[in-house]
């Protein structure tokens, strides 16, 4: 198999240009790359995500764009039995033509796209021409010839086109409908036959691992003989072999969910022979284990939980979104990057979220290596569809290439028919007629599970987030199936009413915040710094949500009166509510399995639910998140005043002080330690005080006991609790306060922080809440931050980012 790049960065021969239809001046352009990209190469646009340029970037989509190159090609390359021309992805509408005959026409930008082109590539030059059509015209005239109906923060007629739906505008993204060659382009000139993929199963028995294989191969030429040989290396670098469809792996290294063992991986490698000749060779990594959803029926209803190897795991994790809106800018060290940072932050499964696109290879490979479980969605979100033959073909199709390309990871946990729509049908959410109603049904729950029978029969499939199951039975039923939870934040409730829930696994919920000041500045000017400013109002797409962030600071904080200090009491906003709901259901292991928090990254600057900004700063709440996913961790169930909706225009009312701690073990291993708790007034003094060893069985929570606290003064009294090791080392802890921070009389803490070699110090003279060490000459990644603390020093290591000045504020400063 010869394989010939059309890529820009792999192949210097191969030039490519692009023009507006209409404009005769051509630009030099990128492959892979898009139309917004190469305009903002050639300075012919300007940055979109700055102030209020997206409407300027919105309107260069009611163009065509045309991308042309030439290429040389060898007389070796043409005298094979086939040559293909291959597209990894194409965004969206467009025509191809090669030395001016036309290949054909693509529609939609989740699949691959293969054109043979024997008769028509010629030794010597060729040229190709890839015509992309305007995507805002097409789905403004489908949306009028037959009306479908879906969420209103995107462009109106956004179901009609299988693209990215967010690339229409969320209520966190822009409107910026990019276009162009999107993934890799290449020639392959095939001999005899070629691997397209190769079908592994595994099963797992009596501590051995038979692994079956079934190659699915494209023949050039129907009766030749073909032989096929597996080759494969463990992870200590083990070797097998078979030339059969099975290999039994006798002590095989499990693979595992990060926190629970180890991620080895096993190379696959499949050789097709003809005779003693190689004609393709297919390598992919895989991780032996099992992996399905426990649905055991209980006395709650039935649970919702992750299997790997048979341990029920509890998915703590986050949403992912697309990273970018301009596609090309999503690296795999970007990617990397982000989600070794949601390992940090002990995180351990991912929802890849259905409005956006399935990710690239590179995205499942660090899973698979960091352990993170990948909820799959498929791309369908929040809208009705209208099935079509064609339609139906199309997405068949689409599915078929990211079950075949995604189906060998190791990380792959579960298929999911669509983000929320079942919910939403069900809650008449939509105008629908009979048909696109009986189109979902005949989508989510005939061909979808069809195509995975085929194709990934092992890898279980749920209809749709949220669901009980599907058939429209209660899909946000809170005792079955994943739940979508937004009363807090959509709804206007507190953060404790979180408490009220015992979901069996909430695949959603969320609270925004706004992004770092820094990040701030990367898209306004000095006067837009102000979040009812025009600018500001624009990077925030949920309705009105900056006014709702003020309605929860009003309910929480002291008005904050600087830009600054509004900015960081948003972020705790934020991190104490989804605190709330974590701590909560983890101290309810068994019948809470998961919490996945709504969404981990942002694909712009913009106010949003995310824990890490668009510029990659962790957000007060990625920090928290360190805290409440940690392994072992001990939170409080306080009852103050945020838990009894008392009435302050009421007063005197009686306000249950109260506290019960919780130890939760996410680990395989038996906890033994320490719980310390002491009530404190403002100043850091202890009033009284009490300890109690403690023993966690693995993958369990262990409440203590109620402790009582009318004793405390209401206003100026804490509860801190820490919890410690056998060996006498600190491994988790916190506060609490029983009235709302915002009448909390705090002392000045007089916090100061300095730089002693990889460390920070920090050093309070009284309680400080949620302590933030920021540095705003640089950016820093510290061990812990946001934290509280007593009145003493506290240190913590420099995990990344250069020292600069250091910036030290806690809740006193919210004023
Ligand atoms: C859910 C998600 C997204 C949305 C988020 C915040 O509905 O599935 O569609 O962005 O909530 O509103």
């Amino acid at each position: 198999m010869l394989r010939f790049s059309l890529n820009s960065a792999e192949n210097t021969s191969v030039f490519w240009r692009m023009h507006r239809c209409g404009d005769a001046e051509m630009i030099p352009a990128r492959v892979p790359g898009s139309v917004y990209a190469d305009l903002l190469a050639a300075g012919k646009m300007e940055d979109p995500y700055w102030r209020n340029n997206e409407l300027d970037a919105l309107a260069l989509m009611e163009n065509d764009y045309e991308y042309t190159c030439t290429f040389t090609l060898s007389k070796e390359m043409l005298e094979t039995d086939r040559l293909l021309l291959c597209f990894e992805g194409l965004d969206t509408l467009c025509d191809i033509a090669l030395n001016g005959r036309d290949l054909g026409h693509c529609d939609n930008m989740h699949r691959r796209w293969i054109f043979y082109v024997s008769r028509i590539a010629q030794e010597g030059e060729n040229r190709l021409d890839i015509r992309f059509h305007s995507p805002t015209k097409y789905i403004r005239q489908e949306q009028e010839k037959c009306f479908i109906d879906g969420s209103s923060d995107a462009m109106a007629g956004f179901p009609h086109l299988r693209k990215a739906h967010c690339m229409f505008g969320w209520d966190w993204g822009p409107r910026l409908p990019d276009a162009g060659v999107w993934r890799s382009c290449y020639l392959m000139a095939m001999e005899g036959a070629r691997i397209d993929s190769v079908h592994i199963r595994q099963f797992h028995e009596d501590g051995k691992v038979r692994l079956w294989f079934r190659p699915e191969l494209i023949r050039a030429k129907s009766e030749e003989e073909h032989r096929l040989l597996i080759r494969m290396t463990g992870p200590d670098g083990e070797t097998y072999e078979t030339r059969g469809d099975d290999l039994v792996i006798e002590n095989p290294k499990l693979w595992w969910t990060l926190g629970y063992g180890a991620q080895p991986l096993y190379t696959v490698t499949a050789q097709l022979w003809r005779e003693d000749e190689l004609l393709d060779e297919w390598t992919r990594r895989i991780g032996l284990r099992t992996m399905t959803m426990s649905r055991e029926k209980d006395e709650w209803g039935e649970e919702f939980c992750h299997m790997v190897n048979g341990v029920k795991i509890f998915a703590m994790g986050a949403d992912y979104i697309p990273e970018d809106n301009i596609l090309s800018r999503v690296t795999p060290e970007r990617t990397r990057a982000l989600l070794e940072d949601a390992c940090l932050a002990g995180m351990n499964a991912i929802r890849i979220w259905g409005g956006g696109y399935y990710p690239d290879d590179f995205f499942y490979d660090i899973c698979d290596e960091l352990g993170l479980v990948v909820w799959q969605d498929f791309m369908f979100a929040c809208a009705m569809y209208e099935l079509t033959d064609e339609f139906l073909t199309n997405i068949r199709q689409e599915l078929i290439d990211n079950v075949k390309r995604l189906r060998h990871h190791a990380s792959l946990g579960l298929w999911c028919g669509n983000n929320e729509m079942e919910w939403q049908v069900d809650d008449k959410v939509w105008q629908y007629t009979h048909k696109q109603y009986s189109d979902y049904i005949r989508m989510y729950e005939h061909v979808f599970p069809e195509v995975l029978k085929e194709h990934d029969p092992q890898t279980f499939y749920w209809p749709a987030s949220p669901s009980s199951g599907g058939g429209f039975d209660n899909p946000n039923d809170p005792n079955r199936g994943d739940v979508h939870y937004w009363e807090v934040w959509h709804c206007n409730k507190p953060f404790s009413d979180y408490r009220g829930y015992h979901f069996r696994y909430a695949s959603e919920f969320g609270f925004q915040s706004f992004p770092s000041e820094k990040t701030i500045a990367t898209f306004t000017e000095p006067e837009d710094r102000n979040i009812f400013s025009r600018v500001m109002e624009t990077h925030q797409r949920n309705n009105a949500a900056n006014g709702k962030i003020m309605n929860y600071m009003g309910a929480t904080f002291l008005y904050p009166t600087s830009f600054g200090a509004l900015i960081y009491a948003s972020q705790l906003l934020q991190a104490e509510a989804i605190k709330y709901g974590v701590e909560h259901w983890r101290r309810n292991r068994g019948r809470c399995m998961g919490a996945i928090i709504w969404q981990l990254n942002d694909c712009w600057p913009v106010a949003s639910w995310a824990s890490i900004d668009y510029s990659g700063r962790w957000k007060a709440l990625h920090y928290y998140a360190k805290r409440f996913f940690a392994p072992v961790m001990l939170s409080c169930c306080e009852e103050g005043i945020m838990t009894q909706n008392t009435n302050p225009n009421a007063e005197p009312y009686p306000v249950e002080k109260s506290a019960r701690l919780s130890v939760a073990n996410e680990t395989m291993l038996q906890f033994s330690g320490t719980v310390k708790w002491a009530l404190r007034s403002a100043d850091s003094t202890v009033k009284r005080s009490g300890e109690q060893v403690v023993q966690v069985a693995p993958l369990s929570s262990l409440w203590l006991e109620k402790m009582d606290f009318a004793d405390a003064d209401l206003y100026g009294d804490y509860l801190s609790f820490e919890l410690f090791g056998a060996d006498g080392g600190y491994v988790s802890g916190g506060t609490v306060i029983f009235c709302l921070p915002k009448h909390f009389h705090f002392r000045d803490p007089g916090l100061t922080a300095v730089i002693e070699g990889d460390e920070v110090v920090v050093r309070a003279g009284a309680y400080a809440r949620s302590v933030e060490i920021d540095c705003p000459d640089g950016d820093l990644l510290l061990a812990d931050n946001y934290f509280d603390m007593n009145a003493g020093e506290r240190r913590l290591k420099i995990l990344g980012g250069k020292p600069g000045t250091l910036a030290v504020r806690s809740v006193y400063d919210i004023r």
